[in-house]
Parts: structure tokens; C-alpha cells; sequence
């Protein structure tokens, strides 16, 4: 099995490249942002509460996106794969999705980070937010503030998987095709 991560700051092109490495490779994608948006758009309790934090660029809690997670790998059991697209986004999500795959005897093949400066990610955040309708991409200081989260919350993880021999950096500027030759390089070596 193929366990990927793709991992990377709000902007750095995860869900973008996502689609490209599903359509090469024939994994489930596991997006925890898309799940939470249709949670949203179904008007579900979860997707209420969710909606408040993620509409002010906060995390939602770890229990909730852990349980996501949790029921999309009962229901694909025989995939040949997984592509986790936004999760984990905390340690105690990456410990908890460590141990929900070794329940399965599966792990974590390798996590491709993305790195993208800040100026940048404002600026394709900004401009996606001119069509998407997306709340959480319409202004300066919700995207400094998701920015931040990550920084704080998410960067960390990045050191859990290097721990593990598991973490490979990619530049994440540039031609779309490009990087994704490189994520696809280091797919094929892990
Ligand atoms: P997400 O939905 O995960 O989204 P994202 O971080 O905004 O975007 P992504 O990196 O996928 O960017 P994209 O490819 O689209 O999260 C939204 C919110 O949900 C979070 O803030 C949080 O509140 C909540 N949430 C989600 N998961 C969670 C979790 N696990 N725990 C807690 N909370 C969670 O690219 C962005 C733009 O850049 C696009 O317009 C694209 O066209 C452009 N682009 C991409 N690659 C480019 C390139 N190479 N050059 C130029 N432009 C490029």
C-alpha cells in the first residue's frame, strides 16, 4: 500500500498537485479540508460548529477530523492506497493517523512537503478567493491568521515525520507540472 502525505502550508498547491498524483497512482483521496466543507455544505451539526473555526482560520479539534479520517479508511479497506491532503495538521493527529494505519498493518510511506514563502501563499490565496467563495480565502488578515496556525500547530509535524526517515522537501514555486514530476520522483523512491 501507498500512504502519502501531502503536506504544506494554506496555499501550497496540496490540493492542486493532489489531483494529478490520485489520477497517476489510483489512491483514495483523503482531503480533511474537503471533508469539512461538505459537512458545511450538508448543514450537519459537525459542519456547523466547523464552519465558526474554520471561517475565522482556526483549526478545528483534533477528535473531530481524527473520526473523519477514522470512518473514510473503513470505508476503503481495499484501496491501494491513501493520499492525506491537509491532515495531519498537529502531532496528535499524525500520532493518531500512525496508529489507525497500524490497526491495518499499514503505515506512512512518505510525507512530500511543499515549501512556499509567505508573499506567495498571500497571493494565490487572495487570488483564488476572487472565485472560489471560499470565506477563508477572502482577506489579508484571515490568511495571516491561517498562516499562523500553521506555523505554530502544523509545522511541528513536519519534525515528526523526519524523525521517522519518512519526510522529503519540495520546492513548491513554479510550474505546476514541474513539482509534480518531483513529487512523483519522490513517491517512486520511497
Ligand atoms: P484546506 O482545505 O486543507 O486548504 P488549503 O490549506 O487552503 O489549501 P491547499 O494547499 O490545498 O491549496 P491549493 O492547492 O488549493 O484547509 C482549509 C481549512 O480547513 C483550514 O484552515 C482549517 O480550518 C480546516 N482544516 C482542514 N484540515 C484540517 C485538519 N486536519 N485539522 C484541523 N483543521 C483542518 O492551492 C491554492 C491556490 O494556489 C489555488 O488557487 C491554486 O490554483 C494555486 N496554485 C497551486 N499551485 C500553484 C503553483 N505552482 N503556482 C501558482 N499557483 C498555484
Amino acid at each position: 500500500m501507498l500512504n502519502l502525505i501531502l503536506f504544506g502550508p494554506p496555499g501550497a498547491g496540496k490540493g492542486t498537485q493532489s489531483e494529478k498524483i490520485i489520477a497517476k497512482y489510483n489512491l483514495i483521496h483523503l482531503s480533511t479540508g474537503d471533508l469539512l466543507r461538505s459537512e458545511i455544505q450538508a448543514g450537519t451539526e459537525l459542519g456547523l460548529k466547523a464552519k465558526t473555526l474554520m471561517d475565522q482560520g482556526i483549526l478545528v479539534p483534533d477528535e473531530v477530523v481524527i473520526g473523519m479520517i477514522d470512518n473514510k479508511l473503513k470505508e476503503h479497506r481495499s484501496a491501494a492506497g491513501f493520499i492525506f491532503d491537509g491532515f495531519p495538521r498537529t502531532v496528535k493527529q499524525a500520532e493518531a493517523l500512525d496508529n489507525l494505519l497500524a490497526s491495518y498493518n499499514e503505515g506512512i510511506s512518505v510525507m512530500v512537503a511543499l515549501s512556499v514563502d509567505d508573499d506567495e501563499l498571500l497571493a494565490r490565496l487572495l487570488n483564488r478567493g476572487k472565485t472560489s467563495g471560499r470565506p477563508d480565502d477572502q482577506n489579508e488578515e484571515l490568511i495571516a491568521k491561517r498562516i499562523q496556525e500553521y506555523n505554530s500547530k502544523t509545522k511541528p509535524v513536519a519534525d515528526y515525520y523526519q524523525e521517522q526517515g519518512k519526510f522529503v522537501a519540495i520546492n513548491g514555486i513554479g510550474e505546476i507540472d514541474h513539482i509534480f514530476g518531483e513529487i512523483s520522483e519522490a513517491i517512486e523512491a520511497a
